[in-house]
């Protein structure tokens, strides 16, 4: 497309405006479980037919099949008994509940809570703060507070995150050799899947999931089970109870949540419990040094803004972090997809 077409039609500002009505067709798709009823059924499906498995309206289910085939989400074919409509393989593998990769639970909290939250994106970028008092009417003080406030949100929340390491989880794993350590804490662990992902990349590897107790009482009852022998936890605040000495610690998604103050307080604990040769591993989406991109991390980072008090960095910025820290010989390794990886030694 060339870019006098670009501006007697713009294009990209006509796709940009109505790039939320996208996302929210894909989750209600997935809320309503149109990928799942086509999947279980193994044969195309007509809309009433749909409708009538998932009790919604005929006239909304044809409407939200069609804009699902426009999005390649679902494709049709057009019999004498009318329009039968099937999953694409991308929805197979990805937004159906059971499959091994699904993204469902993600999407679930990105329609809910996200969602919520950027209704207030305006005043978050004016007040330069997150917006959990305007959203739920909840003290925005203590982030993790404000995203725990029920068990029910704190679960959807752990389901979430843990759904991305299936997609991601051994490219961040398998960028750096971690065969040396074997006694690791993966700080903030949450519902276990990056652990998970650990024990199965690195045979000898025990990991121990350090999180708040309520956390770990969630993870415990719904996330990971007693006979993964290798995945241990440990109840505590890592900001104010101790942190045992181990040979890595991973910190997934944790320093994107703080402000610099707050990631070199954390860091310097983490180096001071760390053994000699020890390292720590961040897992982060890293911005371009000019912060040019990627997109996708762009977008992450204003949500830090809405839902915590940190953002999205690039890799000289966490380097410097852990240098505050006291962490050496720093190794960044970008794998192409949403997180890379920065190893740090002591
Ligand atoms: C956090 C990660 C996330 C805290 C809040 C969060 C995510 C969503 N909300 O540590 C996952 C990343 N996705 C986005 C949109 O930021």
């Amino acid at each position: 497309m060339g870019s006098t077409e670009d501006l007697d039609y713009p294009q990209i500002i006509v796709q940009y405006s109505s790039g939320f009505l996208v996302s929210k067709v894909m989750f209600t798709a997935c809320e309503l479980g149109v990928f799942d009823l086509l999947l279980e059924s193994g044969e195309p499906l007509s809309s009433d037919s749909i409708a009538a498995c998932l009790d919604t309206s005929t006239t909304g289910m044809e409407r939200l099949l069609e804009a699902c085939v426009g999005l390649k989400l679902l494709a049709v074919e057009v019999t004498q008994k009318g329009a039968l409509y099937r999953n694409t393989e991308i929805s197979n593998i990805y937004l159906t509940k059971s499959s091994p990769k699904s993204q469902y639970h993600m999407m679930m909290y990105y329609s809910n809570t996200v969602y919520s939250c950027w209704q207030h994106l305006t005043e978050a970028v004016r007040e330069g703060r997150n917006q959990y008092e305007r959203t739920f009417g909840i003290s925005s003080k203590d982030p993790f507070g404000a995203m725990y406030r029920s068990e029910e949100e704190m679960s959807k929340f752990m389901a979430g995150q843990n759904s991305v390491w299936s997609i991601c989880g051994r490219d961040v794993l398998a960028a750096f050799d971690l065969s040396s350590f074997t006694q690791i804490y993966d700080l903030g662990g949450g519902g276990g899947a990056l652990a998970r992902e650990f024990v199965s990349l690195y045979p000898n590897s025990t990991v121990t999931i350090y999180d708040l107790p309520k956390v770990v009482r969630v993870a415990k009852e719904q996330f990971v089970s007693p006979e993964e022998r290798r995945i241990t936890f440990h109840e505590g605040d890592f900001f104010n109870d101790s942190i045992p000495e181990a040979e890595l610690y991973i910190l997934s998604k944790i320093l994107h949540d703080w402000d610099d103050d707050k990631c070199k307080q954390l860091l310097a604990k983490v180096y001071k419990a760390c053994k000699p040769g020890g390292g720590v591993l961040l897992v982060e989406s890293l911005l371009n040094e000019d912060k040019s991109g990627p997109l996708e991390t762009q977008l992450y980072s204003m949500n830090m803004l809405v839902q915590t008090e940190g953002k999205e960095r690039t890799a000289a910025e966490y380097s410097k972090l852990l240098e505050a820290g006291g962490f050496g010989a720093i190794q960044v390794k970008r794998t192409g997809k949403l997180y890379d990886a920065v190893l740090g030694r002591k």
